[in-house]
């Protein structure tokens, strides 16, 4: 898996110059983490905010099963010298990651923890950013049945490992029989329909435009009633990403099998934001906390925003 994005596409050699890159359950802790090819993604990609959607560290499998790989510090370093460079990283905190909880308030490098944040496109829309599982509580999901499917989810994915190697073995692509049995079960897909309506729910509930979430694995950017619904996916099955460009267009990125970087669906339509090579920079704030300069301050009480220094048309100075 030594393959770099350098051949990706079109874009060869060239960075991904971006505002704001979401991704989300890499789950740090189980031998499915994609962890080499999300450092060969945060290699190319430059971006003014990063987001690290829940789940980055899997805190049941490691209590589970210690496991911790060389390059989980590569990652985990790369990410603090991103911080303390010109990228604002937030760390939201996953069900995986619950334990992060207890150090809210507290001071990583520069990575800001929060539970959820309230970001503003270059476009001025609001988007509010949240892991997802807060919406298990309102299903019918418990946290017993939780930890038993999440325990089943990592066998699946064993499995999936060898039934794939023999695959190659006879000269087939690749095959994931998580995604499969996902939309097989009728049950999986009344959950994923159930989550996304009650993520939608929230932002509406927050007056934000639209959500950013991960939590279930499943990529997607959409429209739910009038609020735009995007998911992050994972870096465990599919490795995908989103990310906005400096005129506030977001889309999804899917890190395929194959080593390829290619753009997904979405509504996004802008390449990968090169064009806008650095425009934002100039205007580039310091890396202070900005969660007291909300002009929607009494929509969004108590929630941390950013991005809203250097949103809106009058901002956006392309
Ligand atoms: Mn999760």
């Amino acid at each position: 898996m030594k393959t770099t994005l350098k051949n990706a596409g079109s874009h060869s050699d060239e960075m991904i110059v971006c505002r704001s890159v979401w991704i989300s359950d890499v789950h740090l802790g189980t031998k499915h983490s994609r962890v080499g090819e999300l450092l060969e993604f945060l290699r190319v990609v430059d971006c003014k905010y990063l987001y690290l959607v829940g789940d980055l560290i899997d805190g049941w499998e490691l209590k589970f099963r210690w496991y911790w790989h060389d390059d989980y510090n590569v990652l985990i370093q790369k990410l603090l010298r991103k911080s303390r460079k010109l990228t604002k990283v937030i760390y939201i905190s996953g069900n995986h990651d619950e334990f992060i909880e207890q150090f809210m308030g507290m001071r990583f490098g520069n990575v800001t923890l929060a539970r959820q944040v309230m970001h503003t496109a270059a476009d001025g829309k609001k988007y509010l950013v949240i892991h997802g599982h807060q919406a298990d509580g309102l299903t019918h999901f418990n946290h017993l049945l939780e930890k038993l499917g999440s325990h089943l989810y990592m066998w699946i994915l064993d499995l999936n490992l060898y039934f794939n190697r023999l695959r190659r073995v006879c000269g087939f692509g690749y095959w994931s029989l998580a995604a499969y049995l996902k939309s097989k079960a009728k049950a999986a897909v009344k959950y994923v329909t159930e989550y996304e309506d009650t993520l939608a729910a929230m932002a509406r509930s927050q007056k934000a435009d639209g959500v950013i979430c991960g939590h279930i694995h499943r990529a997607e950017i959409k429209m739910i009633e009038g609020v735009r619904y995007l998911n992050c996916g994972d870096w465990v099955e599919n490795p995908t990403a989103l990310i906005e460009d400096f005129e506030g267009n977001i889309k999804l990125l899917r890190f395929h099998e194959n080593n390829v970087l290619r753009s997904g669906r979405g509504s996004g339509s802008h390449d990968s934001g090169h064009s806008h090579q650095r425009n934002a920079r100039g205007g580039r704030a310091s890396n202070r906390r900005n969660n007291n300069r909300s002009g929607s301050a009494a929509a969004n009480a108590g929630i941390l925003c950013i991005g809203d220094e250097d949103a809106g048309p009058a901002a956006a100075d392309a």
